[in-house]
């Protein structure tokens, strides 16, 4: 008899294909199927040779090559084909097997599919896997969560073929009950989208603020690369800068028009329902939207002429280093909506997040892996229960040390720049560190017209107070106030 699999992957794109020669890289023996099974064959006589992986050319060969409990990890589209596949397979599987999508599906979908699979008697896990490409072959960031009984099952491959940080600690553990994988995998895709358009929108101010070139840019991300801005994102904006076509730098060749997927979207929207001011990774979004509207923009551009020409007459070195700190400031900014988001849906949705262990996860391995990710593991270890990133001794000493950083808004604003997500973040510190908003006119107006009731500064709360602001109206109270 064949020697049986330690996990059987449907789905020979690009993230399969790497998850798997990974898999058999740490010693595992995988089974490979695909639903177009001709990409079977060319997978097992191409890059599978001489690896420790089998085909299977259908569903029953692919379980029948498994060793029990059964896992079969799904790397395919999202959506319809997840829900396909799982009907196809509870037939072939047995009490207590397991299967796992590791791609990138909405959490509440997840949320739906842990709950019918375990009523069918078996398990599942939905997880993200971040890193792209390179990070699926060589050690990927990956989120697990689902039905808890399997991640013992599984933790030896997951934490096996993860990508590994300094200390050999494992970029992969257990997330969550439901779609908490998902769901956290989603944050981590909102904060890609929020640290990219922040690195934009710096270098959108070097270029037409201080006429810096590309060589210029080069060199000053290479130097932030090598500080506390350490990360995978700003070291592959270092090397764009230097990449040339012809002797010319390749990024002023590239349409400034930017497309996307769905996940920012996503945590945009969850954000909202959530009542989570998360306006940095939101303003991301809406920057990919109005990019994409170049036509739009390009006729605009004609009308709508008046506004500030960029000029600057300062000191061009220390306007770099307040760069530097208007970034690191609104990374931070971001990372905390992100968590405050997660403490919101743990409590919506019931789960147990370890938010060190989170940030371990995106310490290595994925797009947003950076060095300051190790301090916000050490902020949450020191206390699991930090209301707000700000809020920690290390963290707040920073983005007070930060200040000069709010000068880089306005001199885009008074430079006629936009810098939505730069912008965002200094109005949320802000917002959050001032005792005293104008929501005390806002709750005003929403009694004056429709009688919504405020509570008072010289009253305990919980008292609610309506006043009729015009003699005209009634006594009579809405009972729709809601903070
Ligand atoms: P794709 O998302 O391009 O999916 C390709 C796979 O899905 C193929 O195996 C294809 O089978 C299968 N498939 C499709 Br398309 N429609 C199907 C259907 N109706 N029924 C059954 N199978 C179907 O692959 P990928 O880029 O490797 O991504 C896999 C998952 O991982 C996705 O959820 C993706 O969002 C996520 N992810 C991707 C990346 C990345 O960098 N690409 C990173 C992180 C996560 P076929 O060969 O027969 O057409």
């Amino acid at each position: 008899m064949a020697e049986l699999s330690d996990i059987g992957v449907i789905g020979l794109a690009v993230m399969g294909e790497n998850l798997i020669l990974n898999m058999a890289s740490k010693g595992f023996r995988v089974t490979a199927y695909n639903r177009t099974v001709d990409k079977v064959d060319n997978f097992i006589n191409g890059r599978a040779k001489g690896k420790n992986i089998a085909g299977a050319h259908s569903i029953e060969e692919l379980v029948g090559s498994l060793k029990s409990p059964r896992k079969v990890m799904l790397m395919v589209k999202a959506g319809k084909p997840i829900d396909d596949f799982i009907e196809t397979l509870l037939p072939h599987l047995q009490e207590g097997d397991i299967i796992i999508d590791g791609g990138n599906s909405h959490f509440p979908d997840t949320e739906r599919r842990v709950k019918y699979v375990e009523s069918k008697g078996l398990r599942y896990i939905g997880t993200g896997v971040s890193g792209g490409e390179e990070g699926a072959l060589l050690g990927p960031s990956i989120m697990p969560g689902g039905s808890k009984s399997a991640w013992p099952e599984v933790k030896p491959i997951f934490q096996g073929i993860a990508a590994k940080v300094a200390d050999g600690s494992p970029c992969c553990d257990w997330v969550g009950d439901g779609g908490a994988g998902h769901f956290v995998k989603m944050v981590h895709n909102g904060i890609e989208y929020g640290d990219m358009q922040l690195i934009c929108e710096v270098y959108q101010i070097m270029k037409d603020v201080l006429g810096m070139s590309a060589d210029e840019m080069h060199e000053v991300f290479k130097e932030w690369n090598e500080g506390e801005l350490d990360s995978y994102l700003i070291e592959i904006t270092r090397d764009i800068l230097a990449h040339k076509e012809n002797g010319e730098p390749t990024i002023d060749k590239i349409l400034d028009t930017a497309g996307q997927k769905g996940t920012g979207k996503w945590t945009g929207t969850v954000a909202l329902e959530l009542g989570i001011p998360l306006t940095l990774i939101t303003e991301s979004v809406f920057s990919r939207c109005l990019s994409a509207v170049k036509d739009e923009r390009v006729a605009a551009s004609k009308v709508l002429t008046a506004g500030p020409a960029p000029a600057f007459n300062g000191d061009k070195k220390q306007f770099i280093d307040q760069l530097r700190d208007a970034l690191y400031a609104a990374k931070v900014i971001s990372y905390a909506q992100g968590y405050q988001m997660m403490r919101a849906a743990a409590k919506e949705y019931g789960w147990e997040l370890n938010y060190g262990n989170i940030a371990l996860m995106w310490r290595g391995g994925c797009i947003i892996r950076s060095r300051f990710l190790g301090n916000i593991k050490e902020a949450f270890d020191n206390n699991p229960e930090l209301v707000n990133l700000l809020l920690d001794p290390y963290f707040a000493e920073k983005i007070q040390a930060c200040q000069e950083g709010r000068k880089v808004t306005a001199t885009a604003i008074s430079n006629g720049i936009p810098a939505p997500c730069l912008g965002a973040a200094i109005n949320y510190y802000d917002g959050y560190r001032t005792e005293r908003l104008p929501a005390n006119l806002l709750q005003a107006q929403r009694d004056y017209f429709g009688a919504h009731t405020y509570e008072r500064i010289d009253e305990p709360r919980g008292k609610f107070f309506h006043t009729n602001w015009t003699g005209r109206g009634g006594e009579t109270a809405s009972t729709t106030y809601d903070v």
